[in-house]
């Protein structure tokens, strides 16, 4: 959580150094101008008349400081999908939310640099240079999006697809595939599974595999920051699977009984390893769960990046203001498998997988900008170029680091190390150079 006593110190270095456009735009509070779709809703009807929070935040146990004042845009109705991107990268008339120039490109050079750096990963992966690795091809638009809609100072939970937003938020490529390595220079010394970052400098949780517990830190995290005065709003998100978790009830039912200021961001990839959504929900959607909790919620199209940028700025702004939670429902979907453990040919149809590929968020995104005279073909060619030497470089970088040292075994448990440790890890350390204690990827 942020540092103690002072707001200013809630904001994460790295993310506050950070000269993404988007940082920098949203910390000048220009990004969307606070609502969505330039004080707009962005779809439908507002929440049919249904004020923003039940309560005043101020009658809350747990309230601290006054509810602001401010009422920020009314959310688009549930029942339907929110759209403002059509697949050609036409916007529907009179509903571009009209971000920014540098925001946009932006939001297109991160989805582009997850996507390659995902495709990298996976080689390293066949290669056995990395152990694991878990993509989210198809899914970009919906994590850079959601990630983007916020301010520096807040803070993510992720769940497990969003490593782009540690990257977003400052964590370096190297760093990020000295995590997936395992090596000496990863801040967590081997001790995650690959592909779970972490990143305290940028507000960023560390990622669990157990699925739907970060959703009660989430939402608690943003309940402790309100008591603490500080201005901080937590997107926590989940799979679709986790609806399926306990901890996604205890966290949807504290979020709304405390008017805790977060999102919950639910990524509806359609499958969770091989469990397909049909067999996760008997619910229409995902979205109306929310309802049950008494709170406000919105299902967007998870592969359009205005749309999840704009929900989730409006779902921010609100939380910010003191009316309480927002559940979103992304609707998108996983094209490859699970993780680099998974066979998806095995349980689910080409054609369907085919079909989503149409669907696809980051050449939408780009019939966009192409439309609006901001890309072209040698842009694309410079900027892959680019990020493929990038990626290159960091995976060059990364793979000078040697594994952690022997001794790191027992460190960061105990602040003085007790004697049997330190008698084991000498036993370790004399089985050096006899070739008994290597390990080898793959895992
Ligand atoms: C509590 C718990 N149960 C089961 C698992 C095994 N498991 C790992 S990932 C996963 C599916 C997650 O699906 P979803 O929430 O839709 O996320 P996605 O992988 O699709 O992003 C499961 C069941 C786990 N890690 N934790
Ligand atoms: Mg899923």
């Amino acid at each position: 959580m942020p540092a103690k006593k002072s707001k200013v110190a809630a904001r994460p270095k790295a993310a506050a150094k950070a000269k993404t456009p988007a940082a920098t735009a949203a910390g000048r509070g220009k990004s969307a101008g606070g609502r969505v779709a330039g004080g707009k809703p962005v779809a439908g009807k507002p929440v049919a008349g249904k004020p923003a929070a039940k309560k005043p935040v101020a009658s809350r146990p747990i309230a601290s400081k006054p509810v602001k004042p401010a009422a920020p845009a009314p959310l688009p109705t549930p029942q339907g999908l929110v759209r403002l991107l059509e697949d050609d990268g036409t916007v529907q008339k009179g509903r571009d939310p009209n971000l920014p120039v540098d925001t946009l490109l932006f939001l297109y050079e991160q989805m582009v640099q997850v996507r390659e750096f995902d495709r990298r990963m996976l080689m390293l992966q066949r290669q056995g240079r990395i152990g694991f690795y878990g993509p989210i091809l198809g899914q970009e638009a919906a994590t850079v999006g959601s990630v983007a809609a916020l301010e520096p100072r807040d803070w993510i939970f992720p769940a497990l697809r969003e490593g782009a937003a540690a990257m977003m938020r400052g964590l370096s490529l190297t760093e990020a595939i000295n995590q997936l390595i395992g090596n000496g220079a990863d801040r967590c010394k081997g001790r995650q599974m690959p592909c779970h970052y972490t990143f305290k400098e940028g507000n960023y949780y560390g990622m669990s595999s157990v699925i739907g517990t970060q959703l009660s830190h989430a939402v608690g995290a943003a309940m402790a920051a309100r008591i603490r005065g500080d201005d901080v709003v937590v997107l926590g998100y989940l799979g679709d699977g986790a609806t399926s978790a306990n901890d996604f009830h205890c966290g949807m039912n504290f979020a709304a009984v405390y008017q805790s200021p977060c999102v919950l961001f639910c990524q509806n990839n359609q499958w969770a390893i091989s469990v397909p959504i049909s067999k996760q929900s008997a619910s229409e959607t995902l979205a109306q769960k929310g309802k049950a909790y008494g709170m406000p919620y919105v299902r967007v199209d998870g592969n359009d990046v205005l749309a999840v940028y704009s929900v989730t700025k409006a779902a921010a702004e609100r939380a910010r203001a003191g009316q309480g939670p927002t559940f979103i429902e992304a609707v998108t979907y996983r094209r490859l498998g699970h993780s680099s453990s998974d066979d998806p040919t095995r349980y689910r149809d080409e054609a369907e997988v085919k079909a989503w590929e149409k669907k696809d968020p980051v050449d939408r995104f780009r019939a966009y900008l192409q439309k609006r005279g901001l890309w072209n073909d040698d842009k694309e060619a410079a900027f892959k170029e680019d990020i493929a030497q990038r990626v290159n470089a960091a995976i060059a970088a990364a793979e000078q680091n040697g594994p952690p040292a022997d001794e790191t075994l027992v460190t960061d448990v105990f602040a003085t190390v007790p004697e049997p440790l330190k008698e084991q890890l000498a036993e370790v350390l004399a089985l050096e150079g006899r070739g008994v204690n290597q390990g080898a990827f793959p895992l």
